[in-house]
């Protein structure tokens, strides 16, 4: 087969729906889109666990102490799944990391805001992890396996996160002045970077009609955020929470909700490494990394050990 033949090969896979998988062949701009977008995404869930690490030492109570270390400990499996289908692709983990490290990959804006009071742990699990799951539910549908199969389990795990924020958004706007003030005041600072999540306008985005194509993406940047505004919308009005936009207002003719345009000045300042926090976030992952280089060293000479033991017991075997 030539070059082209393969391609339409591939192409005719993916609009009948048949999964690409690893050892299957592909277009070498589908594999670098596949790698820098779940290695992103992976990078999300890993520096995603500090905002909210911030607070498990200060969390209000046992019990939510308990439900923000078992979130928590998801981001951080989340973050395993994504490492492990990127490298199906043919990268190591090794140069996964050192991309993040070294400041060559990006990771969600989202996670370069700070946390400043108990109630940014309930929008965090409501607005961030709500847009997460609007965005990766149509990931599952992913044309490549291991990222629609790995994309299956973090959906259901989202869920729930989304549930605990909710319901911390919950028990404070039901609560004293002070506590839905604090309510209010966290919805004012998320508001604006949860819908930047879902990355540039779509004339903006680069990459959306490529990644269409190939159904790594089912539904544009623009889409996906406006359904995150409708159904978002009126969970803030069982709260009892104003979104601090002056322009949203429902279209009876579009069937949806007009809002207000994003800061995009700011959106591409945070993703150029200008935001409040990430300078921060790339330390306290280049300090974890260095702080565990004895693990993985110790995890190395384990292994080696082992493969030498088993050399040394094949030549035994066929010795005698
Ligand atoms: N932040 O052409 P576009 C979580 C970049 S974590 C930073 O539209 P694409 C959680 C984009 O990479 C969930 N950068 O790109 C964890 C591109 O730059 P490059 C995170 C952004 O890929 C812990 C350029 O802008 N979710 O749930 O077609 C606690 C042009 O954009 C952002 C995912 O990662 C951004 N917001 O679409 C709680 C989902 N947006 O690469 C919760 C997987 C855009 O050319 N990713 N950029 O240098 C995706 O679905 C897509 O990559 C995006 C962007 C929709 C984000």
């Amino acid at each position: 087969m030539t070059e082209l033949n393969f391609e339409k090969h591939f192409q005719d896979k993916v609009d009948a729906e048949i999964k690409i998988e690893p050892k299957d062949w592909m277009p070498d701009a589908y594999r670098k889109t596949l790698i820098r977008q779940i290695s992103q995404h992976a990078h999300s869930e890993v520096v995603g666990m500090l905002p909210e690490g911030n607070w498990i030492s200060r969390a209000p109570s046992l019990r939510r102490k308990l439900i923000l270390l078992a979130k928590i400990q998801d981001e951080a499996g989340h973050g395993l799944y994504l490492y492990s289908a990127a490298e199906t692709l043919g990268i190591s983990r090794e140069e996964l990391v050192e991309q993040l490290l070294s400041g060559k990959a990006k990771y969600s804006s989202i996670f370069n805001y700070p946390t400043l009071t108990w109630a940014d742990i309930g929008a965090i699990g409501w607005l961030v992890d709500g847009a997460a799951i609007m965005n990766q539910v149509m990931l599952t549908r992913a044309s490549y396996g291991p990222y629609a199969r790995a994309m299956v389990r973090i959906c259901k795990e989202e869920s729930f996160h989304q549930r605990q924020g909710y319901e911390i958004m919950l028990t404070l706007a039901k609560g004293s002045a002070a506590q839905q003030h604090m309510a209010q005041d966290a919805l004012n600072r998320w508001w604006w970077p949860s819908l930047m999540m879902f990355g540039p306008k779509d004339d903006d985005s680069a990459h959306s009609q490529q990644s269409m194509k190939w159904k790594i993406k089912r539904k544009s940047n623009d889409e996906l955020r406006q359904q995150f505004v409708d159904v978002t919308v009126q969970q803030a009005e069982v709260l009892g929470l104003a979104i601090p936009d002056p322009d949203l207002k429902w279209n009876e003719e579009r069937g949806h909700y007009d809002f207000g345009e994003i800061n995009w000045d700011e959106f591409w300042n945070v993703v150029k490494g200008n935001g409040p926090c990430n300078k921060q976030r790339l330390d306290a992952r280049i300090k974890a990394h260095e702080d565990g280089a004895w693990v993985r060293e110790a995890a190395m000479a384990y292994a080696e050990k082992k493969e030498q033991r088993k050399l040394m017991e094949s030549a035994k075997a066929e010795a005698a």
